[in-house]
């Protein structure tokens, strides 16, 4: 047993889990803990503009490397500002450890001074919400949240210590590390379960791949191939999980979902199985109904969790389990047996499906107009990104074309909103990203409306110097919602115009580098020289301000 203070033993306990980056904005109940950031400097406090900042910072870094990152903020409005955050990091399953420091124990049910019901309000949105009542309780408080964070499917957890849990407090108590408070063993599926799929899959003609974000947590991305090599089956990703395969590879066809390609749609709707890794089938992957889902295919769903497992879709075979562990069974299991004949056909269309859509994008280089449209901004990043460049987009109709049009080679290089949708995600989640991946090139990308909502960040990455490029497609209105109003109400317009900055000059107000760009042949050179420009960049392209996708809802407005 070693003796400590309350604070110490908080960053030592966060030590374990390998965390170097903890956000927020500081506030006086959780100075014991920061003090203890004075002398140690392996922990870096990221001092944000406003919380939702270090929320959505927390969700990008623990999306790019699967660890606990951690927010430790102010109680009241400090921990209020988190919510949509940490909202976003439970839609996208992010293990992000929020922390706020609150008013005395002895103060609670009394109305005090930034006094709120946080454990209430953080319930709907976390795995664990809870209090520390005890200063000795830190360490077995703190293990219960980083165990429900990072066991199963991952996900934010709560966490208020009143700050006489802090304030000169010492307690006893022995740092491990993880395997001593958490299981790191990934879970088995059972055999009867594989021998059921492997059966499933011999018995289908057209067997498809559907592969989701849980293939990526389990870091199964490789496996996944295999078993789509070895067995012949294509591949299609679902909604924002673009990066779960390789798009290069000749079996995949394309992202599922609201925006995504209608050629991977086109195959889920022949596919008389699909073969379900880690994806929730939520409302943007199927919208619930039967548009790419047919009612006679056969579903095998695997998923860490059974809660979504048949939630909207009955399933042939549902397994719960860890991705990568049912892939290794799943080829140990059709290892014996040839595949089908039936299968050279299916392959014969899917590949055909795939040639239709690289063709159809690469047809949008002809778009010239100008102002310029948002879908040929994404044919220049398809040509100058590098591989390994993370991409974050926004809410919004700008950056929704990039859910068919960006492409991806390697795993934890895409994070979106998923259906949380919440603008103002992409540039702090962006900073997250590259402060967990800080050799990666890293691109935001956003439309003006949701760019301002965070755009306050512009200042933490400058004084921190995390150098990451925004794109900010400008149309001078929210234009996803404009689309609606365009289509079901007969263009008449009601808060849907805004107005902006020029944001190459507001970059550059910042200390950041501002870039100003109208034609589609500067666009490339431009977003090579702000990921090289060592600084934060901001780069403002002025589209088409009556360029709108059709909205989500397009056959009805109810829905
Ligand atoms: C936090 C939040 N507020 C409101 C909305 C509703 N909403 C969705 S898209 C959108 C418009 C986005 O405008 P902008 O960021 O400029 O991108 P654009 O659609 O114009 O490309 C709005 C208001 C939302 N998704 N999230």
């Amino acid at each position: 047993m070693t003796e400590m203070s309350g604070g110490q033993a908080v960053i030592e306990l966060l030590k374990a889990e390998q965390v170097r980056h903890i956000f927020g904005i500081v506030g006086s109940t959780f100075l014991d803990v920061l003090d203890v950031l004075y002398d140690d400097k392996s922990v870096e406090y990221i001092n944000v503009r406003h919380e939702q900042g270090a929320a959505f910072m927390a969700d990008g870094l623990a999306r790019v490397t699967g660890t606990p990152a951690v927010c430790l903020v102010t109680s009241g409005p400090g921990a209020t500002n988190l919510l949509t955050g940490i909202a976003s990091a439970y839609v996208g399953h992010s293990p992000v450890v929020a922390i706020s420091g609150g008013p005395t124990f002895g103060h609670y049910y009394k109305d005090a001074f930034q006094e709120l019901d946080l454990i209430s309000m953080f319930k709907p949105v976390t795995k664990l919400a809870m209090q520390v009542n005890k200063p000795e309780r830190i360490p077995e408080i703190m293990h219960y949240a980083l165990r429900s964070a990072m066991t199963g499917r991952k996900g934010p957890v709560f966490l208020d210590i009143p700050r006489d849990m802090l304030n000169d407090q010492v307690i006893q108590t022995e740092i491990v590390p993880p395997e001593y408070y958490r299981p790191e063993h990934p879970q088995l599926p059972h055999p009867e379960a594989i021998r059921e799929a492997v059966q499933l899959l011999q018995q289908a003609e057209r067997p498809l791949l559907l592969v989701g974000g849980g293939a990526t947590w389990a870091r199964a991305n490789e496996l996944v191939v295999r078993l789509s090599e070895q067995q012949a089956l294509p591949m299609i990703t679902a909604y924002g999980r673009n990066d779960a395969v390789p798009n290069a590879h000749l079996h995949y066809i394309g992202p599922l979902g609201r925006a995504g390609a209608p050629e991977a749609a086109a195959a889920c709707r022949r596919a008389d199985l699909l073969l379900v890794l880690g994806s929730r089938l939520g409302n943007f992957t199927t919208y619930y109904d039967q548009r790419y889902i047919q009612p006679g295919t056969r579903i095998v769903q695997i998923d860490i969790d059974s809660r979504d497992i048949a939630r909207t879709y009955p399933v042939a075979l549902g397994i719960q389990a860890d991705a990568g562990e049912t892939v290794v069974a799943l080829l140990e299991g059709l290892s014996q047996t040839p595949v089908p004949a039936t299968r050279a056909a299916w392959m014969q269309e899917a590949q055909d499906l795939r040639t239709k859509r690289q063709a159809r994008l690469q047809g949008e280089a002809n778009l010239n107009t100008l102002p310029l449209k948002p879908q040929r901004v994404y044919v220049e990043l398809r040509r100058v990104l590098p591989p390994e460049t993370i991409v974050t987009l926004d809410a919004g109709a700008a950056p929704a074309y990039g859910y068919d049009r960006l492409h991806f080679s390697h795993p934890r290089t895409f994070f979106t909103p998923l259906d949380l949708g919440g603008l103002g995600f992409a540039f702090p989640v962006a900073l997250g990203a590259k402060l967990g991946r800080p050799g990666a090139p890293v691109l935001a990308i956003h439309g003006d409306g949701g760019f301002l909502m965070n755009a306050q960040e512009l200042e933490t990455a400058v004084r921190h110097g995390i150098n990451v490029v925004t794109l900010v497609m400008n149309n001078n209105c929210w234009g996803s919602e404009k689309a609606y109003q365009k289509h079901f109400y007969n263009e008449r317009y009601v808060g849907a115009d805004i107005g902006n900055p020029r944001y190459d000059h507001f970059a550059n107000l910042f200390g950041a580098q501002g870039y100003y760009v109208e034609h589609a042949d500067q666009i490339g050179d431009t977003i090579q020289a702000a990921l090289r420009c060592g600084k934060p960049a901001v780069v403002e392209i002025p589209i088409d301000p009556n360029e709108f996708p059709a909205p989500a809802t397009a056959t009805s407005r109810r829905g």
